[in-house]
């Protein structure tokens, strides 16, 4: 039994965002049926194509565990199906571009008419306001919801991440906004709409920096490096570089190999609570009680000398050694790791983190699994589905349809190719 076993879900996702929250549900086992544009699908499976003919990785990597129907719902019929679709289903989550369900005339109202239980998940760009027509990808989120003008170093330009706040997080933040309005259901018997802006979900992302803001009143930030370094704040939070973000110091070191690896580097955190450790590790005991440096307040304007000679000591170890040695001791430090390191980590394969798929159109390719684990729900990752391919099983296993009816169906045009339908 897995957790969200016997919830359907009607997936009208595209892209990253909503595909990443829908993928989620059905790792925790929901059965999610994902409606595709007949002969297109969603537009990633085509894009940054790897394998000629095949689906992407793009396509796969977000789309495990779910069902592929294809079904044109501009079309009478296909209207007729998705309206029935909606009477089965317990949750429709879709990420369209503001309006495009209401176009379609599936308006939050239509909806409830249909299926008071239903929950209506959408994520969009921004909220309601003056933004909240445009149409948004996963950098517009960043520089809109304060991640870009907080990353990078103060003298670049602000940085756009690698990881996919907009995006996966905002897809995250619908995925519990869903299973938290499915059970005030349980109590309520109705459903609700959930909604999450990706400005929003990156902002919550970005809390720590909104509470630099308001500490800017008070004085300077001063565990931040340009503070020791005795430039001005000015009047917003600016970006701190490799600064920690918290109360405890930390940086990105040089390690051995640096020169030619461009990964050879670790994150050395000096905590006030092993500050002695790390004084004996560097080979500079004397910090311990030298006036200036045994009490963390006194270091805040020497952070640079500081790190400059701890990475004297990291500069002589590789990133794992350094990893081996201040573990022990109870320093917080952190490899980079690559993703060519990541992919061929022993540990996150044994949690089914990193774990290998199937895939009948491209061969065995590596994915992140799940990485929320219930001991009650293990996850089964399992391939994404091929363009329509569970079309004529959920047409007649979910809703029904069989004989004369089902034949109607297909002539529409509603659902695909009818000759690839039959061979099904
Ligand atoms: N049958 C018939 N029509 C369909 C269909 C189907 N099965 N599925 C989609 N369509 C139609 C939509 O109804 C829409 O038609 P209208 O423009 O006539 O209303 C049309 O396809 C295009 O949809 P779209 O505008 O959502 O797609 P786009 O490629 O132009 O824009 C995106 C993509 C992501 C910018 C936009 O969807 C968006 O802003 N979404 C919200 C924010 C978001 O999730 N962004 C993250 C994207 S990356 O994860």
């Amino acid at each position: 039994m897995k957790a969200l076993e016997g919830v359907k879900v009607l997936d009208f996702t595209h892209v990253q965002s909503g595909p990443t929250c829908t993928q989620l549900l059905g790792w925790f086992g929901a059965d999610v049926i994902k409606v595709e544009r007949p002969g297109v699908g969603d537009a990633t499976r085509k894009q940054l194509v790897d394998v000629p003919g095949a689906d992407s990785l793009y396509f796969t990597m977000l789309n495990h565990n779910k069902r592929s129907i294809e079904l044109n719902s501009k079309n009478e019929t296909g209207k007729e199906i998705l309206t029935r679709l909606i009477e089965e289903c317990d949750v429709m989550v879709e990420n369209f571009a503001p309006g495009a369900l209401d176009r379609m005339g599936f308006s939050w109202e239509r909806i409830q008419e249909i299926n008071p239980r239903m929950i209506l998940a959408s994520i969009k760009g921004f909220g309601p306001g003056k933004y909240e027509d445009c149409k948004v990808y996963e950098n517009v989120a960043q520089c809109a919801g304060g991640s870009a003008s907080t990353t990078g170093f103060r003298d670049g330009p602000p940085l756009v991440t690698g990881a996919q706040i907009g995006d996966s997080g905002t897809g995250l933040h619908l995925c519990l906004g869903i299973v938290t309005a499915l059970f005030q259901r349980e109590k309520s018997g109705r459903g609700q709409k959930v909604t999450a802006a990706m400005q929003d979900g990156v902002l919550n992302l970005c809390r720590v920096k909104l509470r630099d803001q308001q500490r800017l009143n008070a004085g300077p930030l001063t565990e931040y490096s340009q503070y020791g370094e005795g430039v001005p704040f000015g009047e917003a939070t600016p970006r701190a570089g490799n600064d920690s973000g918290g109360g405890q110091p930390g940086r990105i070191l040089k390690c051995k190999g640096w020169e030619t690896d461009p990964n050879a580097y670790t994150y050395f955190i000096t905590q006030a609570a092993v500050w002695e450790k790390v004084c004996d590790v560097i080979g500079a005991p004397e910090w311990k009680t030298a006036e200036g440096y045994a009490k963390p307040i006194d270091r805040l304007d020497k952070l640079n000398e500081i790190f400059d000679r701890i990475e004297q000591w990291t500069m002589t170890k590789t990133k794992f050694e350094v990893m081996d040695i201040c573990n022990p001791l109870d320093i917080p430090v952190g490899p980079i790791l690559s993703t060519k390191e990541i992919m061929e980590d022993d540990g996150l394969r044994a949690t089914g983190t990193i774990v290998d798929v199937d895939h009948p159109e491209r061969g065995t390719y590596t994915t992140v699994g799940c990485p929320i684990k219930l001991s009650d729900s293990p996850v089964e990752v399992t391939r994404s589905p091929l363009l329509g391919e569970h079309t004529a099983e959920i047409l007649q296993t979910v809703l029904g349809y069989q004989g004369d009816e089902m034949e109607r169906v297909i002539a529409s045009g509603a659902v695909g190719d009818a000759n690839e339908i039959a061979a099904e």
